[in-house]
Formats: structure tokens, sequence, C-alpha cells
């Protein structure tokens, strides 16, 4: 907790699941001197967790919601000048915005969900990037910062169905290993999280709205909850300077790949 403290966290997808946990969890970690710039398109929720978390731990955590779509490359360039002076010192970018689209195969994959995708998990992650790597290079050492970018176990290893999806996933842990290579003078930490199953509102979204079908990828699992990474993230947040998280692969019990998963009957 002592390292984090009066740290600027920006938290992207920071509404729902795994954003919304991590936020929680950075706040429970350092409740007396931290600064948390929650971002996603559903501003309302965003302002109900700052309330949320003031309620909890009272004022030490100041909490700026932000409406952003980080699929939209002028919302995020905007983004830092639109901060008030004191929000604009982020030390710690957790890039966590991301969603998937249907489980087509290639012949039916819509250019909609496929153009959606990748301008969120991939452009969208990238131009966040770009947009507070700056504030990061003119620190001292070359530049002192953190970036955690969630990708998935998808990124890993394809499946059938997830052609798109898993093919941003594989970007974003290709740009993560380009980035760390050239970050490598500098004390600019590249993390790379990739979780399996986790119930959040992914599977909701996949499947349009569909509460059935969601429900349904989880029958007879066991799957993480938003906690489980959020607790992840703050722990390689926390770890002493020199210490990079590099790449994490982060599976419940009873998956052991993409599709290598034990269903209780
Ligand atoms: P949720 O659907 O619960 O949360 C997704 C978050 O992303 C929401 O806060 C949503 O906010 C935000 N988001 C989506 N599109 C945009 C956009 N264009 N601009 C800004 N924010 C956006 O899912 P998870 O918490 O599960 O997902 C978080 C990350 O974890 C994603 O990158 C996902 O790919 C990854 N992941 C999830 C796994 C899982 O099994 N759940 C496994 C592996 C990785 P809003 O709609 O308000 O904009
Ligand atoms: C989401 C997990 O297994 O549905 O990244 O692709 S999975």
């Amino acid at each position: 907790a002592k390292r984090l403290e009066g740290k600027t966290i920006l938290i992207t997808g920071a509404s729902s699941g795994i954003g919304r946990s991590t936020a929680f969890e950075f706040a429970r970690t350092c409740p007396n001197n931290l600064r948390l710039i929650l971002t996603a398109r559903r501003i309302e929720i965003l302002e109900k967790i700052a309330v949320e978390i003031h309620t909890e731990l009272g004022e030490g955590v100041k909490v700026f919601p932000v409406q952003l779509d980080v699929s939209k490359p002028d919302q995020v360039r905007g983004l830092v000048n639109a901060l008030p002076e004191e929000w604009r010192e982020i030390d710690i970018l957790v890039n966590n915005a991301g969603l998937a689209r249907g489980v087509s195969r290639a012949p039916n994959i819509s250019e909609d969900d496929m153009t959606t995708m990748f301008a969120t998990n991939v452009t969208g992650l990238i131009n966040m990037t770009q947009a507070i790597l700056p504030i990061f290079l003119e620190r001292p050492d070359g530049g002192r910062g953190d970036i955690i970018n969630i990708g998935s176990g998808a990124g890993r290893e394809a499946y059938p169905g997830g052609g798109v999806y898993c093919a941003t996933k594989a970007a974003v842990r290709s740009f993560s290993d380009s980035l760390r290579k050239e970050l490598i003078a500098t004390r600019i930490r590249v993390i790379e999280i990739d979780p399996g199953q986790v119930e959040t509102e992914f599977s909701v979204i996949r499947y349009y709205g569909d509460k059935n079908k969601a429900d349904a990828v989880y029958a007879g699992v066991q799957p993480l909850a938003a906690e489980d990474i959020a607790e992840i993230v703050v722990f390689t947040a926390s770890r002493r300077e020199n210490v990079v998280v590099a790449d994490t692969l982060v599976y419940p019990s009873h998956q052991a790949g993409a599709t290598a998963l034990h269903r209780k009957s």
C-alpha cells in the first residue's frame, strides 16, 4: 500500500467487471492517498462508483469519473488536456476496456462486430497508451509509470468462433511485448495480465444481451470473479519499482486452455 501512496491511476472500462473491481481494489489497498480516474462510456455508473468508494472509504481516495469511448481516437487524444491540472500526473494506466461481439465463424463475422472489437481492444488500447506515454517519458531515468494491459488467454490460444476476438488479444500481447522492449532503458513497466474465464458482463455483451446464452458459458464451471483479477492488477502495480510482472496467465482451477474446461454435468 505504501508504494501506491500518492499515485494517480487511470482505468479504462471502469464501469463494470474487472475494471470496476480494480478501482475498488486500488482504493481499499491505499485508502488514504490515491487518485482514481475512472473512465468508460457509461458515465452515470462511474458516478455511482465514485459515491460508493467515498461512502466506504471516506475522502482519502479522490475519484474523477470521465466519459470516454476508447474506440474514438479524438476522445482519447483530447483526454489529458481535458483533465484538471492536478489530475494529469498519471502514474498507472490500466488498459482494461474491451469486449467480444458474437461467436460467428469466419464467413459470417459481421463488419460491424469486427470493427468494434479492433477499434476497442486494439487501436483503443494503443491510442490510450500513446496519450499517456508522454507523461511517463518526462520523468527521471528515461521515464516512470506503469502500463497494465488486460489481454486474455484467448490471445494465446485461439478457438473456433473467436477469430476476431482472439486476434485482437494476440495483438495486445504483441504490442505489450514490443513496448516493453522499446522502453527497456526507462523505469516504465509494461505489464500484461491474461485472464481465462471471468464472470462479468463479458458474455452478456458477447451474446448481444442474451442472458441465457451468457449463463450457459459458466454452466457447471466455477469461473474467476472480477475481484480475482483486480487483486492481481494491484499486486503487480505495488511491487518494488525494479520488479516487472511482465506476463501472467490466470485460470480458474477447472480451466487449462481456451476450451479445456472441466464441466460438472
Ligand atoms: P465487462 O463487459 O464486465 O466490462 C467491460 C468494460 O469495458 C465496461 O466497463 C465497458 O464500459 C468497457 N468498454 C467497452 N467498450 C468500451 C469503449 N468503446 N470505450 C470505453 N470503455 C468500453 O467485461 P470484463 O470486465 O470481463 O472485461 C474487461 C477486460 O477483460 C476486457 O478487455 C476483456 O476482453 C478482458 N477479458 C475478460 C475475460 C472474461 O472472461 N470476462 C477473460 C479475459 C479477458 P462501458 O460499456 O460503460 O463503456
Ligand atoms: C475472454 C475469455 O475464454 O471467452 O477473454 O475467450 S474467453
